[in-house]
């Protein structure tokens, strides 16, 4: 049994990516929460770990020669995890690169666009004083509307992301996907993304992840 692997976490969806990996993968793990509401991510600490101020990260003990490693940056951590363990990364070369494009079709695309999506639609419209910004709000939604398309399309070739069998490109996108609904989005037009979204939530190895300190989520209230 491999040493816990320590996990720096929030219950949010790029916390969500890792804690769905450790699962699927059988990993053993231990949670230290990064209270973001609060300011943990800026305590010297976890710099140490995550210089760029933002969760997950994670300290392996058992590092690449045995030593420890800690890394930042959800897409990193799960490319990691994916060659520690040889599983959901691809076995050739060629899934390899359709799991790392989908993967960092996420990194640069969805997880930034959907962010912003979440901001200007459901936090800022809670601000003090409140910020409705409607030029932003339609660039997010559209944008996002569009990823999802794509996606969408992607899903009509094959049963997951990249291919015929879940890999991390699926845990890095599930996580934001999940809350289309907060992005404004729909699926009526996307059968294949509602399909998608369906099979993954079935995974008991993603609904492990997803648990992980679910309580502690913080939803805005509602604009009143
Ligand atoms: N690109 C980063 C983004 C991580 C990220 O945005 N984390 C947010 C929570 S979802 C955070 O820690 N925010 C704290 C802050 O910005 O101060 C990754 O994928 O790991």
């Amino acid at each position: 049994m491999p040493a816990p692997i320590d996990l720096y976490y929030w219950p949010t969806p790029n916390g969500w990516k890792v804690t769905v990996a450790l699962e699927e993968m059988d990993l053993p793990y231990r949670v230290h929460l990064v209270d973001i509401g609060r300011g943990d991510q800026f305590a010297p600490a976890f710099l140490e770990i995550a210089p760029n101020n933002k969760m997950p990260a994670i300290v392996d003990p058992e590092g690449p020669d045995g030593a420890p490693i800690s890394l930042f940056e959800s897409g990193a951590i799960l490319q990691y995890l994916a060659r520690k363990t040889g599983r959901f990364g691809g076995a050739t070369e060629r899934e390899r690169i359709a799991v790392d494009q989908w993967l960092m079709w996420q990194m640069g695309g969805l997880g930034p666009m959907a962010g912003q999506a979440h901001h200007f639609l459901k936090f800022a419209p809670v601000a003090d004083p409140p910020q409705v910004i409607p030029y932003a709000q339609d660039r997010y939604r559209s944008e996002t509307a569009r990823l999802y398309r794509v996606l969408d399309a992607q899903l009509g070739r094959n049963a997951f992301v990249a291919g015929p069998e879940p890999t991390i490109a699926d845990m890095a996108i599930w996580p934001w996907a999940s809350l289309w609904e907060g992005q404004e989005q729909t699926l009526d037009d996307k059968p294949h993304l509602s399909r998608w979204l369906d099979s993954m939530a079935a995974r008991p190895a993603v609904q492990r992840g997803r648990a992980v300190h679910a309580d502690l989520r913080r939803e805005p209230p509602k604009p009143t």
